[in-house]
């Protein structure tokens, strides 16, 4: 097993498609992933000795890029005292209070160990609080794999093309409610119907993974108003945008304040971390302060923990990192917009701060139905080109483009050129 071919071959034996996780097999491109060996700052090398420029960024929390001395020190550090407890750390303390500090909206917080854990227990807070049942989510969004929220689900469950997924009772999904991101008005007809019964809404403030969509003007502030007129919790899933849009996630950026925030892999500075918090009425519904039963050993891992304080206290440190981030993401946006402008054709970059996507749609793209006119083939050749020129793109149409503040003036243009010729020249 020397080259990513091999080891992708021998993989598919003992691994399910021979991935952890689907969209990274490449399936949805026609092509066979890379094995990554090895990340420092924005580049990655594969098994076979390949470069490449990352623009997936571990899917979004290598915000300081790979292999950062602080975080590392921080985790070798920790690991010397052990790896596990199981039982209360000093360093969970001290992260709460980071968190609280820093999310606006966030009074208590709970760790847990992925965002998919996170969303899970923080609806179960919700229907604790509110005692009901039903929740709303938007089309395309995506929430991680728990039960009930795998219902016209975004990132993998898109890639596939399967919106419903199997193994899932629809007694569970029964009370999964939806509606189309960016329209309101059918959260209006949702809460009108039924708003006794609806524990919270939870949403993507920013859509990054049915591709990036953004939130039109009014739709957070709408959502808040619907939630306080009915009773509902507001949940806003960060595990993309938060630490990452501002130093507050996107309620700090679009400036509504959710009841309920879950975060995911970037308060682990990529180690398997997740964490949901918000209002103290609402936390205090979660055991043993409350009947909201959520527990887990690996919760509060101090190696996790201390991956996650290093990154998050830097990123504290230093408001401006994110001043620089959102430039440098909106130049590099903007100007893939002029080379695609230029080329003639067909396609939309959506953007927001350093993250963004190339739609090969002709339309606007405002949510799941506009993001699923997108030539996905027409993206698979892009994406296998690509990468096959040193560029390291989410090998699935409806995934995000992440920047790190490690990505190099040169490194960005150099990807621009590539970007260049093959819209010129057709990949
Ligand atoms: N569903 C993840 C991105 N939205 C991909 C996870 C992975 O392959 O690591």
């Amino acid at each position: 097993m020397k080259n990513s071919q091999d080891i992708f071959n021998e993989g598919k034996k003992y691994i399910p498609g021979g991935v952890n996780s689907p969209v990274r097999a490449f399936q949805s491109i026609g092509s066979t992933p890379p094995v990554i060996k090895r990340g420092d700052k924005a580049v990655l090398w594969d098994e076979d000795g390949n470069s490449y420029i990352d623009f997936v960024c571990s899917w979004g929390p290598m915000v300081l890029g790979h292999n950062h001395p602080k975080v590392y020190e921080s985790v070798v550090n920790a690991a010397k005292n052990g790896l596990s407890f199981g039982a209360l750390a000093k360093i969970e303390v001290e992260m709460a209070k980071l968190i609280a500090s820093m999310v606006p909206s966030v009074e208590m917080v709970r760790m847990v160990n992925s965002g998919t854990e996170a969303v899970m227990s923080a609806i179960r807070a919700a229907r604790g609080y509110t005692r009901r049942d039903k929740i709303i989510k938007f089309d395309g969004c995506y929430h991680g794999h728990s039960d009930g929220l795998l219902v016209a689900a975004g990132s993998g469950v898109m890639t596939s093309g399967v919106p419903d997924c199997a193994g899932v009772p629809k007694s569970v999904t029964g009370d999964t409610l939806t509606a189309p991101y960016n329209h309101l008005e059918e959260v209006e007809d949702h809460m009108k119907r039924q708003g006794e019964e609806i524990a919270a809404v939870v949403v993507e403030p920013v859509a990054a993974n049915m591709g990036v969509v953004l939130p039109q003007p009014g739709f957070l502030e709408g959502l808040r108003k619907l939630c306080d007129a009915y009773g509902a919790v507001l949940i806003f899933d960060e595990v993309i945008t938060g630490f990452r849009l501002a130093p507050g996630g996107a309620q700090e950026y679009f400036h509504v304040m959710p009841d309920l925030t879950t975060m995911g892999k970037i308060i682990g500075a990529g180690m398997p971390v997740g964490a949901y918090g918000g209002k103290r009425e609402i936390m205090e519904t979660v055991a043993p302060v409350g009947p909201v039963y959520q527990a887990g050993t690996l919760s509060g891992n101090p190696v996790a923990m201390a991956a996650g304080l290093a990154q998050l206290g830097i990123l504290k440190e230093h408001p401006e990192y994110y001043s620089q981030l959102n430039e440098k993401g909106d130049e590099f946006f903007r100007e893939i917009e002029k080379i695609i402008s230029k080329s003639g054709k067909n396609c939309r970059v959506n953007h927001i701060g350093s993250l963004g996507s190339i739609f090969f749609a002709q339309g606007e793209v405002l949510d799941y139905v506009s993001a699923k006119t997108a030539d996905t083939e027409a993206f698979a050749r892009y994406a296998r080109y690509m990468v096959s020129h040193g560029i390291y793109v989410a090998p699935s149409q409806f995934e995000a483009m992440f920047l790190s503040l490690a990505h190099t003036k040169e490194q960005l243009s150099g990807t621009l050129a590539v970007i260049q010729e093959g819209f010129s020249r057709g990949f």
